[in-house]
């Protein structure tokens, strides 16, 4: 189970706040669970091509990753007038979304402020031929359309000034003094945000680098001494913050406690690159934000505007399917709070709020849906887009003997949305569940790395958790790894192991894998059979099938599942990335 480090995070770092507590300050947030991330800025203008040479990487990194001197990127501040820059178009492409919150770039890396400064002309306002501060007006719209405002700040990088880090190539870092920068113009720019645009929800610091405590909580107390109630994310450094932010397009796998955020890509970049074109589709977006808010988290979805001032129409058609989708089914998103359940079922994904638990149907079963290990008693059933909230014929069952608690659900022959379709169940009470592993009612039995014991005989590389929620490092064939599962289908079962290929595509056979239950075996030797997508990073990492053969599972109830690795090929240095063993019904 991952947790998220920030979860009180702030408590000790913050001065001035004690006028509201801690879940005061945090409810707007924790209700809100979906918002508008804007990269936008200079870079937008040269968007990805650099004197005719497309530069690699994200867009807003243009002037770190062709060392473009100060003097000649600021000149781009001359030619910034994006005379189609409309606050309430923007704001509605929020709202349209089912967004609650919008952050915007305030200062990005690259040193260039989309406000009115005292501190630095390199601003909107006195340095381009626009000079309209389009914080204000998006304070103003956010305002009017009841829509949280948050600034993005840059708070370590700046690449314009002389004493902030990161531009290596104008300035020697050896001579560079970091609490100078902090007071020319880190900080009172920080005030500048907090008291010239009204109540701003958040503050988004970024990349800290190797900033000390004290710095980091100087920035964070000059938020909290402007505004107590604004939040800080978990980029502040330190650990210190009101939530943490996962990495960038990480969604975390299982269950996350604590307050955590992930912010993400619509394509392969922040900062508008005119040729990446790499859209995630709608209907991933849509079970993104499920995935993330099922888990606890809150998704911050970005845009990267034009030079002109546009919100690309390939993201602003994928942001409105959200939020229709959204319309329909919002109640089981907003407000809610983590899936009781403690891993991630095949089927989808859940949701819960009061003595409600909601079903989000990824892949609909036909005209019966079983779910096992809750616990309560199902009131009614519905699904959310019938506007008659008719109630589904359900039954529920308890087997003693093998602990499993079943309810059989009847639905239409046809999902109301294929992408995700949500049934309410009203329970007595808050649902409570079974948190042990189970059979998904579907008969799949998926055993993630994620929620395996690595068993380490001490002496022995120890095996690694990545951030994928892989099993890595698998390099001797002496450590296990097991799962307890429950069974509800006894029979025999097709098993199949999961291991996930590096980023480049490279993957390594040839390992002998066996997996037991009980003196049941099914052993073989890896091979390419199948190749899937991987569900966490769907544009670059996959999952490669090895069949395995088959088991016999005599008895429904408590399993335990080992998977031990016989023989380690070890040409590429890699081994096996385990990623999960499946259990199909044969
Ligand atoms: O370097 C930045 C990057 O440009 C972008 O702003 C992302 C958004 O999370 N944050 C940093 C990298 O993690």
């Amino acid at each position: 189970m991952a947790t998220a480090t920030q979860k009180n995070g702030g408590k000790t770092a913050r001065k001035a706040p004690a006028a509201k507590t801690q879940d005061q300050r945090m409810k707007w947030w924790r209700e809100a669970k979906f918002g508008l991330f804007i990269h936008w800025g200079l870079y937008a203008l040269p968007a990805g091509t650099w004197k005719g040479k497309k530069i690699p990487g994200i867009g807003e990194w243009i002037q770190n990753r062709a060392r473009i001197p100060v003097r000649e990127y600021e000149q781009l501040a001359a030619r910034f007038n994006p005379v189609d820059f409309d606050a309430k178009e923007w704001v509605q492409v929020a709202k349209d979304a089912g967004m609650k919150y919008l952050t915007i770039t305030s200062k990005h890396h690259d040193g260039f402020a989309l406000f009115k400064s005292e501190a630095s002309d390199y601003n909107i306002v006195d340095a381009t031929p626009f000079g309209r501060d389009v914080c204000a007006e998006l304070a103003r719209e956010c305002r009017k359309a009841g829509i949280r405002l948050c600034f993005y700040y840059s708070q370590k990088q700046d690449w314009h000034h002389p004493e902030a880090s990161g531009n290596t190539w104008d300035f020697d870092p050896a001579e560079q003094s970091f609490n100078q920068y902090m007071k020319d113009k880190g900080l009172p720019q920080i005030r500048e945000i907090l008291t010239q645009y009204g109540p701003i929800g958040l503050i988004w610091f970024d990349t800290p680098q190797d900033m000390t405590r004290a710095q980091s909580k100087k920035f964070v107390d000059a938020v909290y001494d402007a505004q107590p109630t604004c939040l800080v994310d978990g980029r502040a450094g330190h650990g210190i913050g009101d939530y943490e932010s996962m990495g960038d397009n990480l969604i975390p796998p299982g269950r996350v406690d604590g307050d955590w955020e992930t912010p993400a890509t619509l394509n392969d970049t922040w900062g508008f690159k005119s040729y990446d074109t790499n859209w995630k589709s709608a209907d991933g977006l849509i079970r993104r934000l499920v995935d993330i808010v099922s888990k606890g988290g809150n998704y911050l979805l970005n845009v990267g505007p034009t030079a002109k001032g546009v919100i690309p129409k390939a993201s602003v058609t994928r942001l409105k399917k959200v939020g229709d989708w959204l319309k329909v089914n919002g109640e089981a998103i907003y407000g809610t709070s983590a899936s009781p359940y403690p891993f991630e079922p095949g089927w989808g994904r859940m949701t819960a709020k009061g003595s409600r638990l909601y079903l989000h149907i990824f892949r609909w079963p036909g005209k019966q849906f079983v779910l096992h290990g809750l616990e309560n008693k199902v009131k009614k059933a519905y699904l959310l887009a019938d506007p008659k909230k008719k109630a589904l014929a359900c039954e529920q069952s308890v087997d003693e003997a093998a602990g499993l608690h079943t309810l059989q659900l009847a639905l239409p022959a046809r999902a109301p949305d294929k992408r995700a379709s949500v049934v309410v169940l009203e329970t007595a009470g808050a649902p409570v569940v079974d948190e042990t592993l189970v059979q998904d009612g579907d008969g799949l039995v998926t055993l993630e790395a994620y929620s395996g014991e690595i068993r380490q005989p001490t002496g022995t590389a120890p095996l690694e958790r990545g951030r994928f929620g892989t099993i890595e490092k698998w390099l001797n064939t002496r450590p296990r790894v097991t799962w307890q599962v429950k069974v509800a289908q006894p029979g025999t079962y097709d098993v199949n192991l999961l291991t996930q290929t590096e980023s480049d595509g490279k993957w390594e056979g040839g390992h002998r894998a066996k997996v037991s239950v009980g003196r049941q075996t099914a052993v073989a030797t890896t091979r390419k059979a199948e190749v899937r997508d991987n569900p966490r990073a769907t544009s670059y990492l996959q999952d490669v099938v090895s069949p395995l053969g088959q088991i016999e599972v005599n008895r429904a109830g408590l399993v335990e599942v080992t998977l031990k690795m016989e023989k380690i090929v070890k040409k590429k240095g890699i081994g096996p990335k385990l990623r999960a063993v499946e259990l199909t019904p044969a």
